[in-house]
């Protein structure tokens, strides 16, 4: 058994990453996180308060986050500023956030010894052409395209110089696009599903013929455990489940699941440097840590998101007004 402190832990990823973890380990959790307009204390409710614990604090402050990594085992960093449209609106959280918590955070676990994961996007990679036969690997050379992803480029970077450096013992993980229960709505597939709920067609940017490729958030979680567990300190992973669509595809998808015309969206303004594509070749996982993904059916795993969102408006209901009015403000 092992304390963890979580990062960002009511935020989407994470709180899903803390209820798998207590779901399916005996690890006790400590949520750090500072609650900003992306977390959410009613994401970690009913969870058992033995093994559960959160602190409201920020972790670019040394002196909140050196006595929580000193009482840990590990650390799995998932706090960030993570929406590419917010960045660019207002880079400078990312900044501080980003860069400047992830420094915190590297100088309190080489001060403890603390064993280090650390979560990344597949974005710090760029883009891919659509009939591209190549995916990213482990190898694929750095070149992020908006402020998000290059913070989390440049965070990704002090973990190898922290580890090649001070010997810290860190992993790292590059995922590709969740989707799951408790995704805040200003992203795309819960933008979509609650406009449809809300009776407001789903907003594809652009032409909508841009490709992510998407897997589910408790895929994500096992192969972050997977990794705490076995993975190679120094080592990077990449995560992904071969769920290829474009965002076209994706919305006549979430239409038809909710009854409405597959042709009921409307095209809108598109995201300025939109990345075309990304694509992650998860080999090394695979073979190397014998990962495998649970969600092999995208559609299903939609249906069950669509039924979430439904189940759920108390939980979503607070946010939507604000985001949808930022982003009529910029004819998205
Ligand atoms: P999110 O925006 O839903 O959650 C982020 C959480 O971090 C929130 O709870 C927020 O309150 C917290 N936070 C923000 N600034 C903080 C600070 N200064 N101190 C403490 N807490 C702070 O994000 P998410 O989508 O769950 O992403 C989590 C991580 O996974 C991020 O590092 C992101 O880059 C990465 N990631 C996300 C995706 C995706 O599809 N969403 C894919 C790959 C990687
Ligand atoms: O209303 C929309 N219409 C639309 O067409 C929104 C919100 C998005 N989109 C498009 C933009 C992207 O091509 O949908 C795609 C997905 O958009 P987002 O949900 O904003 O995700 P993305 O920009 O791909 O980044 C996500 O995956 C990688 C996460 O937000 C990042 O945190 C993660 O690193």
């Amino acid at each position: 058994m092992s304390a963890l402190l979580v990062t960002g832990g009511a935020g989407f990823i994470g709180s899903n990453f803390v209820r798998h973890v207590l779901d399916r380990t005996d690890h006790s959790v400590t949520v750090l996180d500072l609650l900003t307009y992306a977390g959410n204390r009613a994401s970690l409710d009913g969870l058992p308060p033995e093994r559960f614990s959160l602190v409201v604090g920020d972790i670019r402050d040394a002196a909140t986050v050196d006595p929580l990594v000193a009482g840990a085992d590990a650390v799995v960093h998932f706090a960030a500023e993570s929406h590419n449209d917010n960045s660019l609106r207002d880079p400078s959280p990312f900044l501080t956030t980003n860069i400047m918590g992830t420094y915190t955070l590297l100088e309190a676990v080489r001060k403890h010894g603390t064993r280090y994961h650390h979560i990344s996007t597949d974005e710090v990679y760029g883009d891919l052409e659509l009939d591209d036969p190549e995916r990213f690997t482990e190898r694929t050379p750095y070149n992020p395209s908006s402020p998000y992803s290059a913070t989390k480029a440049g965070s990704d970077l002090l973990v190898r110089a922290w580890v090649r450096s001070f010997g810290v013992r860190a992993t790292i993980s590059n995922c590709s696009n969740n989707y799951g229960p408790y995704q805040h709505v200003e992203k795309f597939i819960p933008r979509q599903i609650t406009n449809v709920l809300d009776g407001t067609r789903p907003k594809l940017y652009g032409a909508g013929t841009n490709v992510r490729d998407w897997i589910h958030a408790d895929d994500h979680s096992s192969a972050v455990l997977t990794i705490l567990d076995a993975g190679v300190i120094g080592e990077t992973y990449l995560v992904g489940a071969d769920g290829e669509r474009d965002n076209r595809q994706v919305v006549e998808t979430i239409l038809g699941l909710m009854g409405q015309p597959t042709d009921a969206y409307d095209l809108v303004t598109d995201r300025a440097g939109h990345d075309l594509r990304y694509a992650i070749d998860s080999t090394r996982l695979r073979t190397e840590l014998g990962w495998s993904p649970t969600y092999g059916d995208f559609t299903a795993g939609l249906e069950a998101t669509v039924g979430w969102y439904r189940e759920n408006e108390a939980w979503w209901r607070p946010q939507k007004a604000r985001t949808e009015a930022q982003y009529a403000a910029q004819g998205q």
